[in-house]
């Protein structure tokens, strides 16, 4: 039908591909989930099969856009997909790309809801919105999980205090929400440990530290610097023009095949071994982002 009087229509349609060579974030987030959440039973302050059941669609979307999506980090209802910033899914067209993975999300979401609520039957459809958001460089993409990994602790440390208060301590939400007004963090730790024998440190780290998805190889202790490009350099050796000596020639060709066989080798290692892990580490400091011991399967 692309002749017809009707094709005009497309000129409507604005192109919203992302500049090349920059970091894209698409954040997803539960909509209405604090209804959702108590429709739901959910356990509080963090309830370990949503929080699940959240990673595995995470996981989904990871698994299915392999080779285009380097980190992810969950909490909560959200979680942030950090796409390579060499990537070309949908022409790096803002729409497709979020709307694609909004879509698998939600739809894995569903898929294994039964997985991990066997009895709980789903009440209504949840649904998730999406964004997505470009930065520069890889000191803003660090500083945004950073700020993700921050807004995860502050919240967990108020609700698990404000939790604590209202199911141990007896004290309705309203005075467990007056009691915590104006307590700076340690004030939150020192009630958990004194009130309620709980020593915040110790409670399990996917609360603290929320879950960080990361493709690396199977022997890579830590990851390393997720969505770097790593240009792997067409070094094609000297060319020796008219050369006098045969031996040498002969000698570097053999050291050249060696390379290539080697980069094949590698790369094909590279393919076989790349495995999604699932961490709850700091990802603020240092350690996560150094590279690796073996070269990491996320670059780029
Ligand atoms: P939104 O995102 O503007 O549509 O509104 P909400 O209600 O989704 O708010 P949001 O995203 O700021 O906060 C997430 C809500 O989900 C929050 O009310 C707590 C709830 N939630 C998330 N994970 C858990 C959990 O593991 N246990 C419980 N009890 N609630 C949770
Ligand atoms: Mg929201
Ligand atoms: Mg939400
Ligand atoms: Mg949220
Ligand atoms: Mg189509």
């Amino acid at each position: 039908m692309a002749g017809t009087r009707f094709a005009y229509v497309r000129n409507f349609e604005l192109p919203d591909s992302v500049i090349p060579s920059v970091y894209l974030v698409v954040r997803i987030d539960g909509k209405g989930f604090h209804k959702f959440s108590a429709l739901h039973s959910f356990a509080k302050p963090n309830d370990p099969s949503a929080l699940e059941l959240m990673n595995t669609a995470a996981r989904h979307v990871m698994s299915s856009l392999k080779g285009h999506i380097a980190l992810a980090f969950g909490e909560s209802d959200e979680y942030s997909f950090l796409l390579r910033k060499s990537t070309t899914l949908y022409n790096r067209r803002e729409s497709k790309i979020t709307t694609h993975i909004v879509s698998l999300f939600t739809s894995a979401y569903v898929f294994n809801w039964p997985r991990f609520f066997p009895n709980t039957p789903l009440q209504v459809p949840p649904s998730f919105d999406g964004r997505l958001v470009v930065y520069p460089n890889e000191a803003v993409v660090r500083d945004y999980f950073s700020w993700r990994q921050a807004d995860t602790h502050i919240n967990n440390l108020y609700n698990t205090t404000f939790w604590a208060l209202v199911l141990q301590g007896g004290l309705t939400e309203q005075q467990a929400t007056k009691q915590l007004e104006g307590t700076v963090s340690s004030d939150k730790h020192e009630i958990l440990h004194s009130r309620f024998g709980v020593n915040y440190d110790r409670l399990e780290a996917i609360f603290r530290k929320g879950t960080t998805l990361v493709w690396t190889h199977a022997t890579a202790e830590v990851p390393a610097i997720p969505g770097k490009d790593e240009e792997e350099s067409e070094d094609e050796g000297t060319v020796l023009v008219n050369a006098k000596d045969e031996k040498l020639r002969r000698k570097l060709q053999g050291k050249r095949a060696d390379k290539q066989a080697k980069k094949q080798e590698k790369k094909e290692r590279k393919e076989r071994t790349a495995v999604l892990r699932t961490l709850h580490c700091d990802i603020i400091g240092d350690e996560f982002w150094l590279p690796a011991p073996s070269p990491p399967t996320i670059a780029g």
